[in-house]
């Protein structure tokens, strides 16, 4: 299973080192990625965000490891009813994928929908898995991010952003 990370709020770098130590409640052998200075898509008018990419095994189910990740992006400052869609937030923690999955469920798609076009996710993702596939297409997702023009994607302390 792979999630992304993102955040824009605060000190992101520790609120990810913090997140990721309570995912360990509910992942085994969770991995992260380097943390990537990347330029806010879909509105503009924002502060860079950190992304990054984890891996992990685990027995939840995929709607309750959802709540479970809402709850740690809870305790990280996510106010979900104060926010602006795709706006700031201190910690966004997404399901890009869950095995090979394909499950459309009450406010879950996996893979995530975005993915497919979304450098800040893939970067990462090809970081801690380079021979990853689409489930839906067999694609492998670096023939993906090698289609898609720049959009800003820096390893967070060698400048960029
Ligand atoms: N998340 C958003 C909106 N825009 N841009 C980048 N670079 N990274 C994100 O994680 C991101 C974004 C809303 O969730
Ligand atoms: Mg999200
Ligand atoms: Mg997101």
């Amino acid at each position: 299973m792979f999630l992304g990370f993102g955040g824009n709020v605060g000190d992101t770098a520790a609120i990810f080192r913090s997140a990721f130590g309570a995912l360990g409640a509910f992942l085994e052998g969770p991995r992260m990625s380097s943390l990537y200075r990347t330029k806010p898509r879909y509105r503009e008018d924002q502060p860079p965000f950190l992304n990054a990419a984890v891996s992990g095994r685990t027995r939840l189910a995929p709607l309750e490891l959802l709540a479970a990740l809402q709850a740690v992006e809870a305790g990280h400052g996510r106010d979900r009813s104060r926010e602006v869609f795709k706006g700031p937030r201190t910690l966004d923690i997404d399901i890009l994928l869950y095995g090979e999955a394909v499950l459309s469920l009450p406010g879950l798609d996996v893979p995530h929908p975005g993915l497919p076009e979304r450098l800040f996710a893939l970067v990462p993702l090809l970081e801690l898995s380079p021979g990853l596939r689409d489930p839906r297409t067999g694609k492998p997702f670096a023939e993906f991010a090698s289609a898609l023009p720049d959009q800003g994607i820096y390893l967070e302390g060698e400048g960029g952003l």
